[in-house]
């Protein structure tokens, strides 16, 4: 039997790709461009299968356009919010991501916002390297203390709960929304909040793990971080639509805010430049799984999903 044809947009790990060799027929990009959407309609002409990263937009005239014989778009990430899922279900395409392998390399990424933000990590780092370090006094570059403080934490999935569990190691008192509430054991001490007017206020830290969807586009919106304690640090490893931008950035200005931490943006990466210019912003360009672990496992779990359908079975992750 011929193998499946699959085109892979963007260049992957050695070993994910060495395993797409040995099963499908890859349809590589060695330089790693960015392929515009005509591009990915035209290149998806001689593919059965596709596995993107969230860098492709699969909106719904993507979608439409795409030709019959795509079976699947198996993602290589968790959040699927640049794919139109019901576009997909119309189609018959089958959609899937990668979930769990990427959860310990993201909360280990919300935990150096969070203390990147509150300790002026790249502040600090900026002032060596410019050659800047001429003095030290108890004022010098005081920030925030992470220990025994309290986190709200606004999306209490798998990353939310391991973030938590990390925080912990630092003595933070956990409080978190989410759209149900945990099973006690999964809460693990964690305080429920039915909505966010009662976490707010108690924020001291508060970490954004939500998904991109329309109801929480612009969830940290002025008015939200104005119920958020002054001094308050937000973090953001989740997706930059989730932010109200202009809002943040007054808050940073303003001292409502004493910092913030992101690794998402809305228009990444054509990042706004004013967010550059703020001291107290402590900015990663959106590596949240970008270790060579979990890069590894979330190419095999896009290809375990793509073997399952192949294999006329249905797949694990599948979300379309
Ligand atoms: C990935 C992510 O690096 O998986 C996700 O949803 O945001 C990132 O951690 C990226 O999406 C890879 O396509």
């Amino acid at each position: 039997m011929s193998k499946p044809s699959l085109l892979i947009t963007r260049k992957l790990p050695a070993n994910v790709e060495a395993r797409i060799q040995r099963d499908y027929e890859g349809i590589f990009n060695p330089e790693d461009r960015l392929y515009s959407s005509e591009e990915l309609i035209e290149y998806s002409g001689r593919a059965d299968a596709i596995l993107p990263c969230h860098t492709e937009h699969f909106s719904a005239d993507v979608i439409r356009r795409l030709p019959d014989r795509i079976r699947a778009i198996a993602n290589f990430s968790v959040g699927v919010d640049h794919c139109d899922l019901d576009a997909a279900r119309q189609k018959g395409i089958v959609v899937t991501n990668t979930p769990d392998v990427l959860t310990d390399a993201t909360a280990e990424l919300t935990m150096l916002l969070i203390l990147g933000a509150a300790r002026r990590a790249s502040e600090g780092e900026r002032l060596i390297r410019a050659g800047q370090w001429n003095t030290w006094s108890p004022a010098f570059m005081v920030g925030t203390q992470v220990t025994g403080k309290r986190l709200g934490i606004i999306g209490m999935g798998r990353v939310g709960q391991v973030t938590a569990r990390r925080a912990r190691g630092f003595d933070m008192e956990i409080h978190y929304h989410n759209r149900r509430r945990l099973d006690r054991a999964a809460e693990n001490g964690a305080t429920y909040h039915e909505n966010l007017d009662t976490l707010l206020p108690l924020s001291e830290f508060l970490a954004l793990h939500c998904p991109n969807l329309p109801e929480t586009h612009d969830l940290l919106n002025a008015e939200r971080i104005n119920r958020l304690p002054d001094g308050a640090i937000v973090v953001n490893s989740a997706r930059g639509a989730v932010v109200d931008e202009d809002a943040l950035i007054d808050a940073l200005k303003s001292g409502k805010l004493a910092a913030a931490g992101l690794d998402v943006y809305k228009n990444e990466p054509a990042i706004r430049p004013d967010f550059a210019e703020l001291d107290n912003l402590f900015l990663l360009p959106h590596v949240g799984s970008a270790t060579r672990e979990t890069r590894d496992a979330m190419g095999f779990r896009a290809l375990d999903n793509l073997d399952a359908i192949f294999a006329g079975e249905e797949p694990k992750d599948r979300v379309a």
